[in-house]
């Protein structure tokens, strides 16, 4: 009897340890949907991996994970993404990026011209849309959603080559602050991609779950994502381990380009200082801002940086003279840094203090700060925000990359890959208006 039993049990044992070692040994399946953030300067795409439930953000060839948003026509081709970027310079007109400021808007009468007028490429107003005039390969015109169009398909064909399979399903992030028609819209930039969409994720939402907020018993949470133009602060409110947004505020006009405009103008006036004249010749300005901009990102990390740039400067008393060749350099501090945008910093605050009382929230309330876009690496808003809250903020994830994160994390949910049977992580709320400062 009791030998009968053992014998039974270890076949029952042996069926198991079967299951288990083929689990081991199997190739565990591939991710079938991608997540897309399709952003207004970058876009990234990722997948969660079922078997090792690691989130993979996938790069091009050279190994970028952020690809600019960008797409220039020309005669011979239509380029995506850094090789638009190469050629920009050389064809402004037939460069457009930025197309996510269109897509899905109707503008009132007067302000799509508006909002036209610091963009060197051609916006055509249909009845309100934005559409962009190419003047190679003859003269047509392309609708924001079909630049959408080509940046999701370079995403779609990166991911294809990672995991060595077609992809026909996504899923993609979009602002909060979309409507309907905004969503529609970059559903159909998807579609013209070879792409159906599961599900339209939030930006803001993405983020928390990117810092695996669905997961963990919070109520509250602040996200602040600051890009190179724009700053977008949300309250998420976690209901039954669903997000709901409560408030939205942001600054359409404030940005990491903003702090390199500040350095510039600084570099620029000790360049006045030191050689009676500014750089003129564009190929100058445009090196200068590059050094700058190198210098800004450096301040990050380092106590101060070098900027060196060859100038060519032009006497203004001697017109005809050959331009002088010098070589300007400037140290700068983190603190002069900071010095020159203290103000620009401080707007940082208006609008978190904006969808707190909307919220009906005081500060201690927040349960977890996170921080989103490229220009919170800046330390010196990291203590802000910090001493604000009298707490540390979430900055563990890439803030580049936060949001594609939370969306490939989504996507293996919709996938099915997720050990969790829920799709749904959070509630549309389709009464709430976003606070615009600037
Ligand atoms: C140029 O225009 C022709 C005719 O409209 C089209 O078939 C072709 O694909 C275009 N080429 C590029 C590179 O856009
Ligand atoms: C232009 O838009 C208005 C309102 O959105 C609509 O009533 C009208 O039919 C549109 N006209 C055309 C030509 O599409
Ligand atoms: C958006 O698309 C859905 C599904 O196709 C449709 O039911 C809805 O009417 C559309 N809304 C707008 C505002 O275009
Ligand atoms: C920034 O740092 C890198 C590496 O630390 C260095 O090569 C580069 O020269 C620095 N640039 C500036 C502008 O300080
Ligand atoms: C400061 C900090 O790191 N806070 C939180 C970040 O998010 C995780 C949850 O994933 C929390 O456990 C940390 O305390």
């Amino acid at each position: 009897m009791a030998g009968e039993v053992s014998i039974i049990g270890s076949v029952i044992l042996g069926l198991f340890l079967a299951g288990y070692l083929g689990q081991q040994y199997l190739p565990p399946p591939k991710p079938h949907v991608i997540g897309l953030d399709l952003g207004t300067t970058f876009c990234s795409v990722g997948v969660f991996h079922p078997g090792s439930g690691e989130v993979e953000v996938i790069a091009d060839e050279e190994g970028r994970t952020s690809i600019p948003s960008a797409v220039t026509f020309t005669d011979m081709a239509v380029l995506v993404g850094h090789e638009a970027v190469d050629v920009a310079d050389k064809d402004p007109q037939n460069t457009i990026y930025d197309a996510k400021r269109f897509i899905g808007k109707i503008f009132a009468p007067g302000l799509l011209e508006q909002e036209s007028r610091r963009y060197p490429f051609k916006v055509i107003n249909n009845n309100g849309s934005a559409e962009f005039a190419i003047t190679a390969n003859g003269s047509f015109t392309v609708t924001p959603e079909f630049i959408g169009s080509r940046l999701l398909l370079k995403m779609k064909k990166m991911a294809e080559r990672r995991l060595d399979a077609l992809v026909r399903s996504a899923v993609i992030s979009v602002p909060a602050e979309f409507d309907e028609t905004q969503r529609n819209h970059t559903i159909r930039a998807a579609n013209l991609a070879g792409l159906e969409i599961l599900r339209v994720i939030n930006e803001p939402t993405a983020a928390a779950m990117a810092y695996g907020l669905h997961k963990v018993d919070v109520f509250n949470v602040l996200v602040v994502d600051l890009g190179g133009g724009t700053l977008d602060v949300s309250l998420l409110n976690k209901q039954g381990g669903m997000f709901f947004t409560r408030a939205m505020a942001g600054n359409n006009k404030l940005g990491g380009q903003d702090f390199s405009q500040r350095l510039l103008q600084y570099a620029t006036e000790r360049v006045r200082q030191e050689y009676g004249v500014p750089p003129t010749l564009k190929a100058d300005i445009h090196r200068l801002r590059q050094a700058v901009e190198a210098a800004k990102l450096n301040l990050t990390l380092q106590p101060s940086a070098a900027i060196r740039v060859p100038l060519h400067l032009l006497d203004n008393a001697a017109e005809s003279s050959a331009p002088a060749k010098v070589l300007f350099q400037v140290t700068v501090t983190r603190q002069l840094f900071e010095e020159l945008n203290e103000d620009l910093f401080q707007k940082i605050l208006a609008p978190v203090e904006t969808v707190l009382a909307e919220g009906h929230l005081g500060k201690a309330e927040v349960d977890e700060i996170v921080l989103v876009g490229g220009s919170t690496r800046i330390p010196r808003i990291r203590r802000l925000i910090s001493e604000y809250f009298g707490k540390e903020p979430n900055t563990s994830v890439d803030p580049d990359l936060a949001v594609v994160m939370g969306v490939a994390i989504q996507a293996g949910i919709m996938g099915g890959s997720w050990p969790l049977q829920v799709s749904a992580i959070e509630i549309p709320n389709r009464h709430l208006r976003k606070t615009n400062f600037s």
